[in-house]
């Protein structure tokens, strides 16, 4: 399994909305490589957990809720410089500095709603992933195509 592994959720909104195919075929058509997916309810203390850095904000709250409002999609993905590939289609967090073309900045128009988390670094990719999977839902598999993207 060649590349960083990263950590990503779609929103409880983007269900909602019936865009998990787009935001997917976005990341897929980038060349990441997804090894792990599945739709949760989050649970509001892993929730918690995640967002841990941000507790004292005043958005700490709403965001929670938020996030714990309904299911999300949440998976592991693979691929060279993943993680900082990853936030560069995801976009800006607020979404009105997300650029048009960006996952945020074409999707989003509330930053709290803003669709999807990525992973900012590989300590945060490595917690994520081990808040959320366990080590047995991870795919560990060769596709074949891996030459035709690097
Ligand atoms: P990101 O890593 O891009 O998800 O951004 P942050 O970790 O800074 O923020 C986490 C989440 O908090 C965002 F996705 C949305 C929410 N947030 C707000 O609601 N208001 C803010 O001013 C900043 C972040």
């Amino acid at each position: 399994m060649a590349g960083e592994k990263t950590f990503a959720m779609l929103k409880p909104g983007v269900l909602q909305r019936r865009i998990v195919g787009e935001v997917l075929s976005r990341i897929e058509r980038k060349g990441l490589k997804l090894i792990a997916l599945k739709m949760m309810s989050i649970p509001r203390d892993l929730c918690e957990q995640h967002y841990a850095e941000h507790k004292d904000r005043p958005f700490f709250n709403d965001l929670v809720s938020y996030v714990t409002s309904g299911p999300v999609v949440a998976m592991v993905i693979t691929g060279e410089n993943a993680i900082a590939i990853l936030r560069m289609l995801c976009g800006a967090t607020r979404v009105n500095e997300a650029v048009p073309g960006t996952i945020r900045g074409d999707l989003g128009l509330d930053t709290q709603k803003n669709v999807i988390h990525a992973s900012d670094s590989a300590e945060s990719a490595a917690r994520e992933i081990g808040l959320f999977f366990k080590p047995s839902e991870i795919q560990a598999y060769e596709d074949g195509n891996e030459a035709w993207y690097v």
